[in-house]
């Protein structure tokens, strides 16, 4: 008998971390397996059942996980980020897009083995939304899903495409079929906004300089902002991001009444997140050095994001809001992480 497990995808960036350890804190969850072309940091190690080294666009790969496994859910989290996918966009498409059909056809394969859904939990992005200019971001009320889908970076266009590719799976999958058959994935994909962790650092982000400030305060470093102080989008502490993956992947199925759900827990200027961090670390110095580039994919994306959806469907609610976020969990987090107190 294969034993039944769940899966994580690139289980070694700071989401896949922080879902380890909380999927490690629940009891009578089944043995976690992770994926990730690194590795797992040794740290991680004894958290998870099993870890695998390897690459999401090696099909014998997925097939030995096939035949090793029954997978009852898969948190597909491998993703090149939104500055690094800039750089080599090819590579964003092979491992944001194929990468997520492979992984999207695993689950359809395992459903037909186990016959009962494979849940298929996704994480999206704002980076799904294109402001037109700044002017529409400033007055634009909190977005709802699909208002200004019009992405401006190839991450963004792969993340929309992905949901899109979900919508496909779950609803549409091989209609032309003389005897259509459900695909058994059971699709669900939440919206992040940008994440903020007090233990680990996001890598190839471009809201990454939320997290930079105030790491580097925290080591006593300098820091450049690559946004003008009054760059403003939504963000979120790690904690909720953990919350909003895993209820929405325990909601009832019949309670969703869409498959993909923005979330939200707070929306600050770059300005405003170096006030509290200047507070918090007297004699942090933070200045600014807008790179166009950077500063350009930021104002693309909207200032707040509406998530009455989540809210309503499966009682989503954040914990943190920017005064908890900041003086209950990232300042003092991040002190002992660095200063041992
Ligand atoms: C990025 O900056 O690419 C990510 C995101 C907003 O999805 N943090």
């Amino acid at each position: 008998m294969r034993p039944k497990v769940t899966l994580i995808t690139g289980a070694n960036g700071e989401v896949g971390h922080g879902l380890i350890r909380e999927l490690y804190a629940m009891k009578d969850q089944p043995p976690v397996v992770v994926l990730d072309i690194r590795g797992l940091d040794s740290h991680m190690e004894p958290l998870v059942d099993t870890t695998i080294v390897g690459d999401i666009l090696d099909e014998n790969l997925l097939d030995t996980l096939m035949s090793e496994y029954e997978i009852e859910a898969i948190f597909h989290l491998a993703a090149l980020l939104s500055t690094h996918s800039e750089f080599r966009p090819a590579a964003a498409h092979r491992v944001n897009v194929q990468g997520t059909i492979n992984l999207l056809q695993l689950a359809v394969e395992q459903s037909r083995w186990r016959g009962e859904p494979v849940k298929f939990i996704f994480p999206s992005s704002i980076a799904v939304y294109g402001m037109p200019d700044l002017a529409t971001k400033a007055a634009a009320a909190p977005l709802e899903e699909y208002a200004y889908t019009m992405p401006t970076t190839i991450y963004g266009c792969n993340k929309l495409y992905c949901e899109h590719l979900g919508r496909y799976y779950a609803n549409h999958y091989r209609q032309l079929a003389t005897t259509p058959e459900e695909s058994g994935v059971d699709f669900r994909c939440v919206r992040f906004p940008g994440l903020i962790s007090a233990l680990t650092m996001p890598t190839g982000g471009t809201s990454d300089y939320a997290p930079e400030m105030l790491h580097a305060a925290a080591k006593g470093e300098p820091y450049e902002s690559f946004v003008r102080p009054d760059t403003e989008i939504p963000f979120m502490a790690m904690p909720d991001a953990m919350k909003a993956l895993l209820s929405l992947a325990a909601a009832p199925r019949d309670q969703l009444s869409q498959l993909v759900y923005n979330v939200t827990s707070f929306s600050l200027s770059a300005e405003e997140i170096a006030t509290i961090v200047q507070e918090e670390f007297p004699g942090a110095q933070i200045g600014y050095a807008p790179t166009p580039g950077r500063q350009n994919i930021v104002d693309s994306w909207p200032r707040e994001i509406d998530d009455r959806a989540a809210r309503q469907d499966w009682e989503w609610a954040p914990d943190y809001d920017a005064e908890r976020a900041f003086r209950e969990y990232l300042i003092p987090t991040i002190r002992q992480h660095y200063q041992g107190g």
